[in-house]
């Protein structure tokens, strides 16, 4: 696989159009034998009292399994199930028990009945393996292992999945560590790092996805910078995953009405899948399914 963990200059002008298309990772196979196949749509499912954008409406679990099938219906690749809220400014640290008893009855009740696979996203080891015991097929860990030290052997030995996401301190104050020289070099060069660390502690390469953390710890300004980027980041060789939906700079960019959020996230979508994201995840699998054969197409003519 080509990775290029430096490639943080700036192409030369006679290069511009083959740096902003590079050759992208087509599928990722699971330990289970599915395949994901790229670009994929990943459909957020928060079982949580006080999520970011859908707090609340999916912490009874039996109304959680039910849009976690309506996802799938919808067109959702994988469904990624959380107890953890994130939301910038007001999260607060789950207990894993509580936590546990958040996630593993809908975790349990969903693994036996989707097509799709499962991933769960959580920071603790605990947490993970239970998930994965369960059926769970991705470990989806905003700290890309950082959090908890047991989390890279849970994976390695596991042979699930990963999804290494960049954030700066914890999930409760990581607003206050929104600064950069020149964020998207930082950003790489970080989950450079982190896939580097996961691969040390037995992950397989060819099972990595690196995630730029649209949000956290990010200003609106980085968040616009790191999608334009997404070409250099797409270019170290393994897929990447992109999460602008429903966020705040989205409203400020586009507006903080229902259909303002809706085409803002679209077009935030289409535009990271024209630039090499292999998935994208979002709260409406079903406009995202639309948003991403359509700008795949694009970005594979181009390509050709
Ligand atoms: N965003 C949220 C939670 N988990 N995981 C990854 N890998 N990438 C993200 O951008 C991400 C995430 C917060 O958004 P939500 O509260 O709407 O789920």
């Amino acid at each position: 696989m080509r990775r290029v963990c430096d490639n943080t200059h700036r192409p030369k002008l006679r290069i511009v159009r083959a740096a902003r298309v590079p050759a992208l990772p087509k599928r990722m196979r699971l330990r289970d034998g599915r395949v994901i196949q790229f670009p994929a749509v990943m459909g957020v499912l928060n079982v949580t009292p006080d999520s970011f954008s859908d707090g609340g409406r999916y912490f009874d679990p039996a109304r959680a399994i039910e849009h976690a099938l309506a996802m799938e219906a919808q067109g959702a690749g994988i469904i990624d199930i959380g107890g953890e809220s994130t939301r910038p400014g007001g999260a607060r640290t789950v207990a894993v028990e509580e936590e546990l008893r958040r996630v593993m009855p809908v975790v349990a009740a969903l693994a036996p009945i989707l097509r799709v696979p499962i991933s769960i996203d959580t920071r603790k080891a605990a947490v993970a393996a239970r998930a994965i015991e369960a059926g769970a097929a991705i470990i989806n860990d905003i700290s890309a292992f950082e959090y908890d030290s047991a989390m890279a052997s849970v994976a390695a030995r596991a042979r699930v999945a990963v999804v290494l996401m960049h954030m700066r301190g914890g999930a409760e104050d990581h607003l206050k560590f929104a600064r950069y020289r020149d964020v998207a070099r930082e950003v790489i060069a970080y989950l450079c790092a982190r896939a580097d660390a996961a691969i040390g502690a037995g992950v397989a390469r060819s099972r990595i996805i690196l995630d730029p953390g649209i949000g956290f710890a990010k200003t609106a300004r980085h968040n616009l910078a790191l999608l334009d980027a997404l070409p250099r980041l797409a270019a170290v060789g393994y897929p990447v995953m992109v999460g602008s939906s429903r966020k705040s700079f989205i409203r400020r960019v586009a507006g903080g009405s229902e259909r303002e959020i809706e085409f803002g996230t679209a077009a935030a979508d289409a535009l990271a899948v024209a630039a090499g994201a292999s998935i994208v995840r979002v709260h409406d699998p079903g406009a995202a399914r639309a948003v991403v054969r359509m700008a795949a197409a694009i970005r594979e003519s181009s390509s050709r």
